[in-house]
């Protein structure tokens, strides 16, 4: 089992591929799906998704795909799974485990993750139905006086009992402490708060006997809050991101695929290019983007049977470039180029 366990986290991080976040809750989906004028129906969902499984080639820069509940079970029009579509091109199915951050009690402006309950017997069933690995998040706020100790602990807990939990079914976790960037903070603090997080989630997946060979850690980058008056550099981004890393995630941790929280698609490309270019990295450094990937094929397809052929040409160019940035090799040309 912990062989397995190594051998799907190793082939999550192949060089030169990395993640797509399709895990949209029916929240999240409603709210995407409302920026381009659309309903969110179980049809649209399912033929979005479709659209972005099925666009000619991304299996070369994509590993796996996270989905929501609803879409591992969900058939294409034609009857065919969507978990099958993926798994036939040699991509992996994963699925989204967490219940949402819910309100800490007593700690007002801050969230615990929920969704331990049970989840013993949901992953028995996710693996019968395909899914190879999972993800748990966790969000974590910076603000006035925030984030408390007791809610970076009770985070990490929850993260760890799920991490745990996930290999005894045989399921590679996905560890994603996310701290927002939602705020004016700067990078210094960002990065304190990062360093904070990491430290307590490290120390819990030891705790509970995580093996770390057989799982990935999806973190936010150390940047600026959205609103700061200076906004760092990607430079800085790059070094302080890594350096941060390099203090907290032990090198048996296979790899490090990042969430994208808001950054522009290029942005996104280009911090992580740069990360790859400053080289003697312990680990893969990689990309499980959501907004990232999607923003510019969603504004593309608008619900429209007729775009799907260049939604998934921006889709699949994205996908490249940040397969390219998973190995320091992209550039503006190359942006430009196709
Ligand atoms: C795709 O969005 C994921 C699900 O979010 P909700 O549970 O809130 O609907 C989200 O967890 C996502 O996987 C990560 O935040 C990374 O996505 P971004 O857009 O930040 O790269």
């Amino acid at each position: 089992m912990s062989q397995e366990l190594v051998t799907v986290a190793n082939a999550l991080v192949a060089r030169g591929k990395g993640i797509l976040a399709a895990d949209e809750s029916f929240p999240t989906i409603a709210k995407r799906f409302k920026s381009i004028g659309l309903e969110s129906t179980e049809e649209y969902r399912r033929d979005y998704r479709h659209m972005l499984f099925t666009a000619p080639d991304f299996s070369q820069y994509v590993s796996g795909v996270i989905l929501f509940d609803e879409t591992l079970r969900q058939k294409a029009a034609d009857g065919k799974r969507l978990a099958d579509i993926l798994a036939d091109q040699g991509v992996i199915p994963g699925i989204k485990v967490d219940a949402g951050a819910k309100p800490l009690a007593g700690f007002e402006g801050e969230t615990v993750t929920e969704g331990l309950d049970g989840l013993r017997g949901r992953l028995a069933e996710y693996r019968e139905l395909g899914a190879k690995f999972a993800k748990w998040r966790a969000v974590i706020n910076i603000g006035e006086g925030l984030p408390t100790r007791f809610a970076l602990e009770a985070n990490a807990h929850a993260l760890a009992r799920y991490a745990a939990l996930c290999q005894e079914a045989g399921i590679v976790p996905i560890v994603e402490p996310e701290v927002l960037m939602d705020g004016n903070h700067d990078l210094a603090r960002c990065q304190a708060v990062t360093e904070e997080i990491l430290v307590l989630v490290f120390a819990q997946l030891k705790a509970h006997n995580v093996l770390l060979e057989g799982m990935l850690l999806k973190p936010n980058m150390v940047i600026s809050g959205k609103g700061a008056a200076d906004r760092a550099g990607a430079e800085e981004v790059a070094k302080e991101t890594v350096a941060t890393l390099k203090r907290c995630v032990p090198s048996a941790v296979p790899g490090i695929v990042f969430l994208s929280g808001g950054q522009s698609s290029v942005e996104a490309t280009e911090h992580l290019d740069l990360m790859n270019k400053l080289g003697d990295l312990p680990w893969a450094l990689s990309f499980s983007y959501g907004r990232a990937l999607q923003e510019d094929a969603l504004k593309a397809w608008q619900g429209q049977s007729g775009n799907v052929a260049t939604a998934q040409a921006v889709f699949r160019h994205r996908a490249k470039m940040n397969g390219v940035a998973a190995t320091g090799g992209y550039s503006s040309q190359l942006e430009n180029a196709s």
